[in-house]
């Protein structure tokens, strides 16, 4: 199977690229390698020290992965077009968008970035999929920040929401409510309509991945050689909270829970990121009728639970002001029966799996630049 993974050079997508290729798919990558560009830009870097591209590329060969790489931008619609229809893959994994929701907070030129990548590239990636094969069946990374964080509605289901009219008395699934917290999660809202309409009108294949937050930073295969290491991301802005923290408390900072760490938000750990993708990709939707949504995360846990876990046996915590427009506190509740009935059996946030990642920080120790901990901006 032919395999086109969108993203692939990014924290989710080179462990992905590198598992499925491990498991005998033919792996192509397109990345324009923005993400690398935007660390000058921030003056920030991944905590581990990761190789280019090119270095990733021969070693994971060395290794009996034989991956593509091209380095095309995707809103660049023709020269997208033109690899699908040399490629004729039979899925696409789609990573390619600016992912950080304090990116897309700093300014307007970071909010319109955040817009015109995110936006033009899902799009262009529908248009080459009508134009070209219809049946290539498309993974898409969605985010459970497109249903906010609350209990409002219950359980969290996956995509759809189950409710009566009162006029008629009828029961109907309607895709749940966005409410994006930021430009970034808004992209993703938006995302949501434009597969609901590309499925709608032509039929097309489709599993959007509404993923929690991921955490820890190797897999089986990153682990295989100091050159296939993903990246870890530690400052204000593109490192996620759990990261953040193993970081933290690997290089003897405070732990830095924003306004009183009553958030709840669901995570997953990266490994089994790339195993729910292969799942997905395993496991094409029987039913085109809609877009199949399933909800790609482990357990729910609260942004102070996660402190306390990891301070119990050293480190403190800074309770900082919250520099987010967020809910104080909130309740929290996931489905994801989806990809637990092909199988999944989520990692959960053991002490030891922690312990894990914190020695991963350790080595890495001397890239965290203290001055990059506190950048994110405030909304
Ligand atoms: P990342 O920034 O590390 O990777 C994204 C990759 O896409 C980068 O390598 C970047 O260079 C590339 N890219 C962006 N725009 C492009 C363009 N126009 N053309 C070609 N390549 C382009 O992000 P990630 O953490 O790997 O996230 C991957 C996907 O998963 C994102 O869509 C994100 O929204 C989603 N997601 C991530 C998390 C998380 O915790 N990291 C959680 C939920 C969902
Ligand atoms: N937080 C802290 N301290 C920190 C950093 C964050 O308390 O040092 C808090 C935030 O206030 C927030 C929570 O932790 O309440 C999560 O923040 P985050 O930066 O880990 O996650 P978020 O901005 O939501 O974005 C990340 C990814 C994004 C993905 C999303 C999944 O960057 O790509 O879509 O997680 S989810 O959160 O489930 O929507």
């Amino acid at each position: 199977m032919k395999i086109l993974i969108l993203g692939g050079d990014g924290f989710c997508g080179w462990p992905t690229a590198l598992r499925l290729s491990k498991s005998g798919y033919e792996i192509t990558i397109i990345d324009n390698l923005s993400r690398r560009k935007i660390d000058k830009e921030l003056k920030s870097n991944s905590i581990t020290d990761i190789a280019s591209i090119e270095d990733r590329i021969s070693t994971a060969k060395q290794y009996g992965m034989d991956i593509k790489f091209l380095n095309i931008d995707i809103t660049d619609y023709n020269a997208l077009y033109h690899n699908v229809k040399t490629i004729k893959p039979d899925a696409i994994i789609h990573f390619a968008e600016q992912r950080a929701a304090p990116y897309s907070m700093i300014s307007n030129k970071e909010r319109r970035y955040t817009v015109d990548n995110n936006i033009i590239n899902t799009h262009n990636i529908l248009n080459s999929i009508v134009d070209i094969d219809k049946n290539i069946h498309l993974v898409h990374l969605g985010t459970m920040g497109v249903y906010g964080y609350s209990k409002d509605f219950g359980d969290i289901p996956e995509g759809y929401l189950n409710v009566k009219i009162n006029s008629t008395q009828k029961d109907v699934d309607i895709l749940y409510p966005t409410n994006p917290g930021s430009v970034y999660h808004m992209t993703k809202s938006i995302d949501q309509l434009l597969f609901q309409f590309y499925n709608k009108n032509w039929n097309l294949k489709i599993t959007d991945l509404h993923q929690g937050i991921v955490w820890g930073t190797q897999t089986e295969e990153t682990s295989l050689d100091k050159k296939l290491v993903n990246r870890f991301d530690y400052d204000g802005i593109y490192g996620t909270v759990l990261n953040r923290f193993i970081s933290q408390v690997a290089t003897g900072n405070d732990l830095t829970v924003y306004g009183t760490g009553g958030q709840k938000r669901a995570f997953i750990h990266i490994q089994d990121t790339a195993k729910c993708i292969e799942l997905a990709v395993n496991n094409p939707p029987s039913d085109t009728n809609k877009v199949r949504i399933f909800n790609q995360v482990s357990e729910v846990k609260s942004v102070k639970e996660l402190a306390e876990t990891l301070t119990k046996e050293n480190g403190s915590i800074s309770y900082v002001d919250n520099p987010r427009k967020e809910l104080k506190e909130n309740d929290l509740s996931v489905k994801n029966d989806g990809l637990k009935s092909l199988g999944f059996k989520p990692i959960t946030l053991s002490e030891s799996l922690i312990n894990d990642v914190k020695f991963i920080a350790k080595e890495m120790k001397k890239n965290l630049k203290k001055e990059n901990i506190l950048t994110s901006p405030r909304w």
